[in-house]
């Protein structure tokens, strides 16, 4: 029997979306229409278990799954034995400390002796010590933002990602403890036919999102323009340059990062590029 790679996804949840989304940009076949537990794919060596976000480090540890995809979160507060190998670009947020808007509480020194509810212990304690901090840690599971107005708590340690939550229960932020996206943990004893499988599915995740941080663009240029705009568009060698059928000109495509994108749009436009067209990469492989 062909061996297959075991990989643990959130069963339904915030990461479940991004996690299904990346293994099909990756191209592989996964249906879970019946809401299965586990599925085969159907066109590559990997089997998905579905599972709560909170045991997948777990079950990683343990090699009932071999690889996983979850919050670097849940990773840094379970705390287990596995190694996290790459970022995955979705489920982005943060833990933060909160305290209630218009108290008197402003910094972090100010926790000094009070109660902090979290769905977070481990990691808020590891900060409090870090920051010589004494502060009691009330853990809930739960609905952690509405502690401090029912009087369970005087300040929060809470996920947070565009901070609504925390607006409309008149709390704010005071400190991030941690920045958090989903990641790709795997187990540290994997047979060597699962690191082959795991390595073709690694190459074809960082295609993915090389692809999702750059784009493509095409211009016109005057020829005699041509060396300062190719000095602004570095691209994956260099910019390719085909002749426009009008005398004078050139079309110039190249790859630009996202990051970089307005100020290079700009330079361009002053540097005499006109009808540029800019266009998402769908796989990038260098
Ligand atoms: O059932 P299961 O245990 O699998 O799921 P869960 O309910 O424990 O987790 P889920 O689906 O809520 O979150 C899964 C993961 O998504 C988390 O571990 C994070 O890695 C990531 N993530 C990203 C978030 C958020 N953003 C987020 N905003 N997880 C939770 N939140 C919550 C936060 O706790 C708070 O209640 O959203 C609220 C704040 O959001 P804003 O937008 O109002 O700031
Ligand atoms: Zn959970």
């Amino acid at each position: 029997m062909q061996e297959t790679l075991r990989i643990a996804v959130q069963k339904s949840g915030r990461l479940y979306e991004g996690s299904m989304k990346l293994l099909k940009e990756c191209g592989i076949e996964v249906s879970n229409g019946n809401n299965q537990l586990r599925v085969i794919a159907a066109n590559f060596p990997v089997e998905v278990f579905f599972l709560r976000d909170d045991d997948i480090p777990e079950y990683v540890q343990d090699a009932v799954a071999d690889i996983g995809f979850v919050g670097e979160n849940v990773v840094s507060e379970k705390n287990k034995e596995v190694d996290s190998i790459e970022k995955l670009g979705f489920g982005k947020c943060r833990l933060s400390l909160a305290v209630p808007k218009n108290g008197s509480m402003q910094s972090l020194n100010d926790l000094q002796g009070k109660k902090i509810a979290t769905s977070y212990p481990f990691i808020l304690s590891n900060f409090l010590k870090e920051k010589n901090i004494t502060a009691a840690i009330h853990e809930i599971s739960g609905s952690v933002e509405i502690a401090p107005k029912i009087g369970l708590a005087d300040a929060i340690c809470d996920l947070v990602s565009s901070g609504s939550t925390l607006f409309t229960n008149e709390l704010k932020e005071i400190e991030t403890i941690l920045s958090s996206e989903a990641v790709l943990i795997k187990n540290k004893n994997l047979a060597a036919g699962k690191k082959n499988i795991l390595e073709s599915l690694l190459f074809r995740i960082r295609s993915v999102k090389k692809a999702k941080n750059n784009k493509y663009v095409l211009l016109n240029a005057p020829n005699d323009k041509l060396e300062v705009i190719c000095g602004i568009l570095p691209g994956m060698k260099s910019p390719t340059i085909l002749p426009l059928a009008e005398p004078g000109w050139s079309s110039v495509h190249s790859v630009i990062n996202e990051a970089d994108f307005w100020n290079v749009i700009e330079l361009l436009k002053t540097n005499g590029a006109q009808g540029i067209l800019i266009i998402p990469i769908e796989k990038m492989i260098i």
